[in-house]
């Protein structure tokens, strides 16, 4: 997501300064004059073009209350040690301080075998029991997932604190209630539910007080998984949740050991701001402190305000692959599609992909805190998503910005399945031997008529017409 603000507007240093105005500020000292190379006359008047012009018909005087008033803003926006050192400090007296994240001790519950345990008294999924990620058994500790040899655990990260449009905590709720995420694909014909073991891994505990206490137990969590040889794939909240997610792969692969495929509208690698983490901030963050190469690491689907020049300049300084939809627009999907499964696998074999849901157009996905319109359809997101999964060796994925609040109907919360069910598919594809990322089934995109029906009537396997058929048998 992003952060609209200071950074929208690049710093123009090209604009030089007219001889009028350099005449007229001669009196004016070199310190006053420096906040001339600040963003703020950018901010307030678009250009330092349109900034000399509206000083033309002003004074010296004038000018030098306009540059003492955008001083004024500067100082305002700083640190004061006087007011906002830990204005509200943390209460470290308190006796709950870490109760949001205390652990149930076993000898609470009666003893039973480690292993997935199925919810529900009835065999069809459908029916009954508490509903749960792709109608997936339930996990509770590391023991379960491996007794249950699972591949996958789904867990949630109902955290919310990163963004200004708060609401994404309802994410994992509304996805387990809606469907999507389980059973058979039909492009494929794979079944990710028959193919692997996944479980639900219930929701990691959120201090939704304070993103800053919650990422070191959301890393803690996602690394205890990885440490099991299950995949963790974590449903989000909000995008602050890249950095805990990928910090924690890298504490059990290695830094640097595995790439990042990053669908997003926002390209979130801002910095220096007074948070260390928002959803704006992870890539920065987590590229910075050496967790993923830059190099490594893709970014698809960027549109809108945000980043501007500076941004771009950044990726393309520090080696970084971005396909914007201006590109999709220059070249078509197909071919930036086909690029970016090319790149994911250039250097590294393993691969994290972070799913940030406002990539798709608002219109498939309007329960989102920062919709930007022109995004990825459905129909272009499940086959890269789909193929990314089994063409490479997947360590994670996580789907997040998912705000169902946002989204009074069922879409939001539907598609989100789809596209988790897509990487699902693709993981279950490469344990069946499929790594063709563009593999389709022959059965579901070929009738082969007339010759199919032509050998079955020789077979005996086509329906004989009965005008009785629901007619009571006696
Ligand atoms: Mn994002």
């Amino acid at each position: 997501m992003c952060s609209l603000g200071a950074s929208v507007y690049a710093e123009d240093t090209d604009t030089p300064m007219p001889d009028s105005f350099k005449e007229k500020t001669k009196g004016i000292s070199e310190e006053k004059l420096e906040i001339l190379d600040s963003p703020l006359p950018t901010m307030l008047l678009g250009t330092m073009e349109r900034f000399y012009k509206s000083m033309e018909g002003k004074s010296a005087e004038e000018i030098e209350a306009y540059l003492d008033g955008m001083i004024e803003v500067a100082e305002a926006g700083k640190f004061n040690p006087e007011t906002d050192m830990a204005s509200i400090p943390l209460n470290t007296e308190a006796k709950g301080f870490n109760g949001w994240k205390a652990k149930r001790p076993k000898s609470l519950n009666p003893e039973r075998e480690p292993g997935p345990i199925h919810l529900s008294r009835y065999m069809s999924s459908r029916s009954g029991g508490v509903k749960t990620f792709a109608n997936a058994p339930l996990a509770i500790y590391p023991e379960d997932l491996i007794a249950g040899n699972v591949d996958i655990a789904i867990v949630g990260a109902p955290l919310d604190m990163g963004s200004y449009y708060r609401g994404q905590k309802f994410g994992p709720q509304a996805m387990r209630n809606e469907y999507g995420a389980g059973g058979i694909d039909m492009s494929t014909m794979v079944n990710p539910s028959k193919v692997l073991s996944i479980v639900d891994y219930g929701d990691i505990a959120i201090d939704n007080m304070s993103t800053e206490l919650s990422v070191q137990h959301v890393r803690e969590r996602v690394r205890e998984i990885a440490e099991t040889g299950t995949m963790p794939f974590i449903v989000g909240g909000d995008h602050s949740l890249e950095y805990p997610d990928i910090a924690a792969l890298a504490d059990v692969h290695g830094k640097g050991s595995f790439g990042v495929v990053h669908f997003d509208s926002h390209y979130d690698a801002g910095k220096n701001q007074a948070h260390w983490l928002t959803h704006g901030q992870p890539v920065y963050r987590a590229v910075k402190e050496g967790h993923v190469k830059p190099e490594n690491f893709i970014q698809i689907g960027l549109r809108g305000p945000w980043p501007g020049p500076e941004g771009f300049e950044w990726m393309r300084n520090n080696g970084m692959r971005y396909h914007t939809m201006a590109e999709v627009e220059k070249k078509g999907w197909k071919q930036v599609m086909d690029t970016a499964l090319k790149e994911a696998r250039e250097n590294v074999d393993k691969l994290y992909i972070s799913f940030d849901v406002d990539v798709i157009d608002p219109a498939f996905i309007p329960g989102t805190g920062t919709p930007v319109p022109g995004g990825l359809t459905m129909r272009e997101a499940i086959p890269i998503v789909r193929g990314l999964c089994a063409q490479n060796d997947i360590i994670g994925f996580e789907i997040v910005e998912l705000d169902p609040l946002l989204d009074p109907t069922y879409r939001s919360a539907l598609n989100s399945n789809f596209i988790l069910h897509a990487c699902l598919t693709g993981v279950a594809m490469r344990k069946e031997g499929i790594e063709d990322p563009y593999y389709l089934s022959d059965l579901t995109t070929e009738h082969r008529q007339p010759e199919a029906g032509e050998k079955a009537r020789k077979e005996g396997l086509r329906e004989e017409v009965d005008p009785n058929y629901a007619k009571p048998k006696n």
